[in-house]
């Protein structure tokens, strides 16, 4: 038998009744009762049972659990209470087996670690739960994408491969590039910031890489980022950006993925906006208020972050951050030379994004790289495109793997990656 399918199992209806399908998919169940058999066959739009008899039964083997297999058969109605129809086998023909025991169990009726799952991902992906997951990131990209080419954002890809620092020196993977140091782009930013003067606002959605040595739920060595620059805009602007995008997705999502919802057993909550928006002064006051040693000018550490988000569960900005906190590329307010033009979007303590208005003045941008130490020879090739004319300009990265967690109310980003990458795990 050849193994093309007419249908897929979402696809079989009223009409079908009587027709001759054929089907393809894994054996989630299989019982033999002397004169038929039931296979419960999945795809990945759904489940449909199949029924096995007379000469066909008599001569059908075992077949294991998760065993992939074609069904040839005609669509019938069924008295099976969890199924609309059936489909009587006229041939079965086992395309590949599964071994049994499998090492992890697909079903989720035994329950895996996260570790176990993520050395056997492709196999946890036939678990419903995993699947949904992976389905609700595809829409999730589906409006991130739509909303963004919708407010005339180009899609561009920068290169991952690079010369010299992105975001200044740390967090860096170096290799060897025919006999140079090359690195793994830590964001697109200067590649971004470069692109406005001729595209004005740009995107890209890619993977990036962060040598940094964490072991939390929310670290990765590569990640999955969102990053937006636009021309002419300010801090206000693009905060109202990604403001109007995570709307949309929660909108999108909540009504897009209803079955992914009940499957995963979470239902998303399309938040209250807007969002507010503290400035980092205000936050430094409140942690004062419930007793943390904190001064004007120190970073927030995950602890502060933590008192912070449970008094503001949700989203929020916090904004306006001192200069000396924020990269070479952000600039100062008018009023106060000692604050940024910046923000970070957060969802409770978690960092969610951040970004900010940029320099685009070329002898600010100089002076503000030997401030922080680093070398404007290095930045040679970026630093002259701010000759070309350079307007304007702000933008902001986010974090898609965090963005799905809050989405799903999970605090571990693994489960939304496929094959997560961080210290411990470099494969499968
Ligand atoms: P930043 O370094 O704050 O800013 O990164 C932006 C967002 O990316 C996500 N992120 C990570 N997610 C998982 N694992 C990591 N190791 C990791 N590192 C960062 C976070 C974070 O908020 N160029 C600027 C953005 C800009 O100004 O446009 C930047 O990269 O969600």
């Amino acid at each position: 038998m050849v193994f093309v399918k007419t249908h897929d199992i979402d696809e079989l209806t009223t009409q079908l009744i009587g027709t001759q399908v054929i089907l393809g998919g894994w054996v989630e169940d299989f019982r033999k009762l002397g004169k038929m058999s039931f296979i419960t066959l999945r795809d990945v739009t759904g489940i449909s049972q199949v029924i096995v008899k007379g000469e066909l039964n008599d001569n059908l083997g075992e077949i294991n659990r998760q065993s992939v297999v074609s069904v040839k058969g005609i669509v019938q109605e069924t008295k099976a209470r969890d199924f609309a129809f059936e489909v009587k086998a006229d041939e079965i023909e086992v395309l590949g087996k599964a071994i049994h025991p499998l090492p992890v169990d697909p079903i989720g009726r035994v329950e895996s670690n996260i570790d176990t799952r993520l050395n056997h991902r492709a196999l946890d992906m036939r678990n419903q739960k995993t699947a949904s997951i992976f389905k609700l990131r595809h829409y999730v990209l589906q409006s991130l994408r739509k909303t963004l080419s919708e407010k005339k954002f180009i899609e561009i890809t920068t290169p991952k491969i690079i010369g010299s620092a992105s975001e200044g020196g740390a967090n860096l993977f170096s290799l060897d590039y025919f006999g140079k140091t090359a690195y793994l782009a830590q964001s697109p930013q200067l590649y971004k910031e470069q692109m406005t003067i001729g595209l004005e606002r740009v995107f890209e959605i890619s993977n990036f890489y962060r040598a940094e040595n964490s072991h939390t739920g929310r670290h990765l060595s590569e990640f999955t980022s969102i990053d937006i620059e636009a021309a002419f805009m300010d801090y206000n602007d693009v905060m109202d950006v990604l403001e109007f995008l995570v709307m949309e997705v929660y909108k999108y999502t909540s009504e897009k993925c209803k079955k992914e919802q009940e499957i995963i057993g979470y239902t998303i909550e399309v938040p209250k906006s807007p969002f507010e928006r503290i400035t980092y002064s205000q936050c430094i006051k409140e942690l004062q208020k419930s007793g943390e040693k904190i001064e004007f000018g120190d970073d927030l550490l995950d602890s502060h972050l933590r008192v912070i988000g449970d008094s503001h569960p949700g989203f929020f900005f916090l904004i306006d951050w001192p200069m000396k906190l924020k990269p070479f590329y952000i600039r100062e307010k008018d009023e106060d030379v000692t604050l940024s033009r910046s923000f970070d979007l957060q969802f409770g303590y978690l960092e969610l994004s951040s970004g900010g208005t940029r320099l685009h003045n070329p002898e600010m941008l100089k002076a503000r790289l030997k401030e922080q130490n680093l070398d404007p020879m290095q930045f040679q090739d970026h630093l002259k495109t701010f000759d070309w004319g350079m307007p304007p300009h702000s933008g902001w990265g986010m974090g898609l793997d965090r963005l799905m967690t809050t989405l799903i109310g999970i605090d571990n980003v693994r489960e939304v990656v496929l094959y997560p990458r961080d210290p411990d795990r470099l494969s499968p």
